[in-house]
């Protein structure tokens, strides 16, 4: 039952079938699949087979709007569930948005659902965000962590321009800065001095957990030196 619904939400992504996609995510949720299941393996795996489509000339951008649409309803509907299994509160704060000139977001806000799951506090700055909102809101929030997300090529330089206005204004010591989106890799993170990559919203959560253990360590260490 659960691996045919599985099916069915990826055909019914594939095919922009808001009826059926909806279907077939409240049916994987009425028979206990794993919110994080229905999120990566379902909606993620067929988006991902959809741009492939569109690279190869099979889909077309409407189809790819309508999907995209379709994929915001479906994990809209999975986000509660998946909230109902958070453990205790992490206590951290992640400011998280998708870079200026990007539009895309729905990783982004997986990536922010799990986030929330694992305890973190997020603020979603949503996407195609200026530099300069980065850093107002990273100077008045203080977070531990700034999550940048970018699904261009073109935009993927924004993470480095964010990285480089957070130092040019003295926050850079402050916060760790994590990357990600289909383009990004860990050799550019590591070219543009970002503190963490992650591929995907699970390994995302442990990156972020990582990064705010070394920051708590930071601080303390500046604590005892000053
Ligand atoms: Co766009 N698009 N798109 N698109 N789109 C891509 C990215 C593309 C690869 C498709 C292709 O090859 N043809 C291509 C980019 C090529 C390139 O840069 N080399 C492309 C293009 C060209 C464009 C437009 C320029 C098309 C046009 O207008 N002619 C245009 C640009 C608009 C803009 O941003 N200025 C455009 C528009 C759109 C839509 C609006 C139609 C729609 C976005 C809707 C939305 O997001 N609300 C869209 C979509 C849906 C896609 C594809 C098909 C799917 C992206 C997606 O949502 N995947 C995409 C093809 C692809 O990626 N293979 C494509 C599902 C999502 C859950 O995965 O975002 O990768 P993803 O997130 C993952 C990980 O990357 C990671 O975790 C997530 C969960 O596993 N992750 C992070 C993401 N952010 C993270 C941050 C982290 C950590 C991990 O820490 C901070």
């Amino acid at each position: 039952m659960v691996e045919e619904a599985f099916a069915r939400l990826h055909e019914a992504l594939l095919n922009a079938d808001e009826e059926a996609a909806v279907k077939a995510t409240r049916d994987l949720l009425d028979a206990g699949a794993e919110p994080q299941a229905i999120l990566e393996r379902g909606l993620t795996e067929a988006m991902t087979e959809l741009g492939r489509r569109w690279n190869r000339g099979e889909a077309f951008l409407p189809e790819v709007v309508a999907a995209a649409e379709i994929f915001k309803t479906c994990s809209d509907l999975v986000e509660p569930a998946l909230l109902a299994r958070g453990g205790k509160k992490a206590g951290h704060l992640v400011l998280m948005g998708t870079v200026k000139g990007d539009l895309h977001d729905l990783g982004k806000n997986i990536v922010t659902a799990m986030l929330k799951t694992a305890g973190f506090e997020v603020s979603d700055l949503g996407r195609d965000v200026p530099t300069e909102r980065f850093v107002e809101e990273a100077a008045r929030l203080r977070p531990k962590i700034v999550g940048l997300s970018a699904l261009l090529t073109t935009t993927m330089l924004e993470q480095r321009t964010v990285i480089q206005a957070l130092e040019a204004v003295g926050l850079r010591p402050d916060v760790r800065v994590m990357v990600g989106g289909a383009p990004v890799t860990a050799a550019w993170a590591e070219e543009i001095g970002a503190d963490g990559y992650a591929a995907n919203a699970v390994e995302a959560v442990e990156v972020a957990l990582r990064l705010a253990g070394a920051a708590a360590q930071d601080a303390g260490g500046r604590k005892a030196d000053g």
